[in-house]
């Protein structure tokens, strides 16, 4: 049979290969995005066919609780207990699994959920993959509303580069209520010790650097999918 070339066929494919991690119930934080989506749906069709059972999902964002209730996926909302597994997208992948998420607007949760599972499953079409974090993507930061002016400027001392994210004329509000800083890295940043500095930074609730989260990666490619560890 031969491969698939559709990128949405690819997505879904990288997302059948991580559920296939997913065993009778786990507890499994449910990402989000249009490759997490696949994950959802995967998981709500093998509930329904028999092949799971006993599956607990903890969304990552409202838009995936509620594609996981449309699917049949008992949910929970995130308590101290430890998830067996989360399966999520990303928007950059670096070559140590380092990851830029947040284009999607739900770093906090996904961060929050996904620093309690034992295995992080990684899922992303080919063009996620760079050598380096900030090669393509903004790093999505998120700020409390109040006060956000002068955050901003503060994020502006460490990263000049960056601007609140709207959608159309209006500040981009996410699911805790609060915005948006994209910011661009510059070439050669130690990410680690940006991440420290930006959480150190008043007015920032947390940032899309998951650093040293991620297990593993299933990246679709035009040749298939590609298992990164
Ligand atoms: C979430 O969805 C995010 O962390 C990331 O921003 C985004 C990736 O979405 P997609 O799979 O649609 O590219 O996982």
């Amino acid at each position: 049979m031969s491969a698939p070339t559709d990128l949405e066929a690819l997505k879904k494919e990288a997302a059948i290969r991580a559920v296939a991690l997913v065993q009778s119930g786990n507890r499994v934080g449910l990402g989000t995005g249009s490759t997490a989506k696949y994950a959802i749906e995967e998981i709500g069709r093998k509930l329904a066919a028999g092949e799971l059972t006993g599956i607990v999902g903890v969304a990552t964002s409202e838009a995936s609780e509620k594609l996981a209730r449309e699917v049949g996926i008992p949910t929970e909302t995130l308590d101290p207990r430890l998830l067996d597994i989360a399966i999520d997208g990303a928007d950059e992948i670096a070559p140590n699994l380092d990851l830029i998420k947040g284009l999607g607007g739900a770093l906090v949760r996904e961060k929050m959920t996904e620093v309690q599972a034992g295995r992080l499953i990684i899922i992303a079409d080919h063009t996620k993959i760079v050598s380096r974090l900030g090669e393509k993507a903004p790093l999505p930061i998120e700020i409390l509303q109040f006060g956000f002016l002068s955050t901003v400027e503060r994020l502006r001392e460490i990263l000049p580069a960056g601007r609140l994210r709207h959608t159309g004329a209006q500040p981009y509000v996410t699911d805790n209520g609060n915005y948006i800083f994209d910011a661009q890295l510059p070439a050669e940043m130690d990410v680690r010790a940006l991440e420290r500095r930006l959480k150190g930074t008043l007015g920032v609730v947390d940032t899309g650097l998951f650093l040293g989260m991620a297990e593993r990666a299933f990246v679709a490619a035009p040749d298939g999918v590609q298992e990164l560890t």
